[in-house]
């Protein structure tokens, strides 16, 4: 049964749960290689550091950012142990409309994967205006959104599992 939460703020505090019995995909851009390269590190030493064990994370590049959703609908497809898959791509606006093109489907494919399996399917893709804004979210001064994408999955499969 749901907890009572008394406040907002304690939202912002659950616990990161353990992840020794997850097992997690990671599907990653091949696209602006440096900055997902980042943020692949960041959630890889994410999982390792909350339990989850070296052997239960499986790694899948992809060419693009547009790649993302039909590769996680063929991990869970394919790999029905999975718990969750994180997507992690970096999309940086250009001179054309492909960077809105790229967004949406991205955003809404991973959504519906998500749904369709009824598992986690992290959105772990910066959608930048530059690439500066992008190197500051791969480790630099606003963090390693890889990080937060593999907490959110821990979080996700913890919910998924307890409902
Ligand atoms: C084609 C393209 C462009 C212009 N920009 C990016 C980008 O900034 N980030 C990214 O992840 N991928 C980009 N791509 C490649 C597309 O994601 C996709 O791989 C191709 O359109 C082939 O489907």
């Amino acid at each position: 049964m749901a907890s009572h939460l008394k406040n907002l703020s304690d939202f912002s505090h659950t616990t990161i749960p353990n992840g020794a019995d997850y097992k997690i995909a990671i599907a990653v851009a091949e696209w602006n290689a440096k900055i997902t390269g980042a943020l692949y590190q960041g959630a890889y030493d994410t999982l390792i550091k909350y339990g989850v064990k070296e052997e239960n994370i499986s790694s899948f590049p992809v060419p693009g950012s547009f790649e993302l959703p039909g590769a996680a609908e063929l991990i869970l497809n394919k790999k029905p142990a999975v718990d969750a898959v994180i997507c992690l791509g970096c999309v940086i606006q250009g001179d054309t409309k492909h960077f809105d093109f790229i967004c949406e489907a991205v955003a809404n494919g991973i959504t519906n994967v998500g749904i369709k399996y009824s598992k986690p399917v992290i959105f772990g893709v910066l959608t930048t205006n530059d690439e500066q804004q992008a190197i500051d979210r791969a480790g630099g001064k606003h963090g390693n959104k890889g990080d937060e994408a593999a907490i959110t999955a821990l979080k996700m499969v913890h919910f998924s599992a307890t409902i």
